[in-house]
């Protein structure tokens, strides 16, 4: 599940976030998921309620989440909510280190929730959480 503004992934501040875009990001983590036997849904909002919906849905339809939230990592009580609602594993990805930029973007209400935090793999981020989230949901 992908927050606000990654859908410009691959089209501005690649110094920042790589060259690849969204899709391609899409597209290995369902070629990975294949690989380890796992089903990915993946989705992306510029809206905190669409997210909330989402990860609600994923109670009845999910067995773990993979989040990166983008700035709402920093901001949304609502998301927290809602994953504490959720009863699998959450893990949360950011491609940048956030702990790297500015201050704002050192705390992460998400992380409270999250079984594990990678921050500053670039889009290989995503990759290594469906690694520990087919291990976490003890598949393959
Ligand atoms: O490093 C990450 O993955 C972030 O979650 C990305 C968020 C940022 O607010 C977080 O602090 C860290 C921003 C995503 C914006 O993505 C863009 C990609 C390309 C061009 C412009 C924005």
């Amino acid at each position: 599940m992908n927050g606000p503004n990654l859908n410009l992934l691959g089209q501005r501040q690649p110094e920042i976030y790589g060259h690849e875009s969204l899709a391609d990001v899409g597209e290995a983590c369902a070629a990975l998921a294949s690989d380890l036997h796992l089903t990915v849904r993946f989705h992306q909002s510029n809206h905190e309620g669409v997210l909330v919906d989402w990860i609600q849905e994923a109670r009845e339809q999910g067995a773990g989440i993979v989040i990166n939230p983008g700035a709402f990592s920093h901001t949304s009580v609502a998301i927290l909510d809602a994953l504490n609602a959720f009863d699998g594993p959450v893990l949360e990805v950011h491609i940048s280190n956030i702990h790297k930029r500015e201050a704002f973007r050192h705390h992460s209400f998400v992380s409270q929730r999250a079984e594990g935090v990678i921050a500053g793999f670039g889009t290989e981020g995503y990759l290594l959480a469906l690694r520990r989230m087919a291990n976490l949901l003890g598949v393959k």
